[in-house]
């Protein structure tokens, strides 16, 4: 199994009507799927200041009082290695500013039971439901060279 080699995050806003904010990624990784903000963390920074900045600069949103979920670790086949990564979850009720769309991104609310798996990375159905839940995350996806879970497992 190869090395992990990057650190990411990705954040779920939830809002009192019981819909979390997704984004449709416009380029880069992840292209065309819905995903939580959240993206790399930079050399010398905290996973947690990083999620806030990625919110700020993909959606346009303060995120404030965190709670951290746990983490994913994404593992891919050796041609594929790069994008190997671990990535720290984090949830929150608490956020201001204006939501908008930026050059990576496109925010759209989901009811919590309306989740639009069937465009989205192939493991966020193993684990959303206990994220959107509030409840603990540890988990290790292997995935093959398409990105399609081939196994996971709890850390
Ligand atoms: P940028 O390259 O955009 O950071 N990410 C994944 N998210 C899910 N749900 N499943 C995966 O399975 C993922 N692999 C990566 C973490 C990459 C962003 O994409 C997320 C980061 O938020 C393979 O800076």
């Amino acid at each position: 199994m190869s090395a992990i080699n990057k650190i990411t995050t990705l954040c779920y806003i939830l809002n009192d009507q019981s819909q979390v904010l997704l984004i449709m990624k416009k380029r880069g990784f992840g292209i065309g799927k819905y995903n939580g903000p959240g993206g790399k963390v930079k050399a010398d920074e905290e996973p947690k200041a990083a999620v806030i900045r990625e919110v700020k600069e993909e959606i346009g949103l303060d995120a404030a009082d965190l709670v951290e979920l746990g983490f994913i670790e994404f593992y891919f086949p050796e041609e594929k290695k790069d994008w190997n990564q671990k990535c720290f979850i984090y949830s929150t009720k608490n956020f201001s500013g204006a939501l908008c769309e930026s050059e990576e991104c496109r925010p759209q609310w989901f009811a919590m039971d309306r989740i639009p798996y069937d465009q989205m990375w192939d493991d966020d159905k193993y684990w959303y439901p206990d994220a959107l839940a509030g409840r603990a995350v540890k988990k290790r996806f292997y995935f093959d060279g398409e990105g399609k879970v081939l196994r996971f497992e709890d850390i």
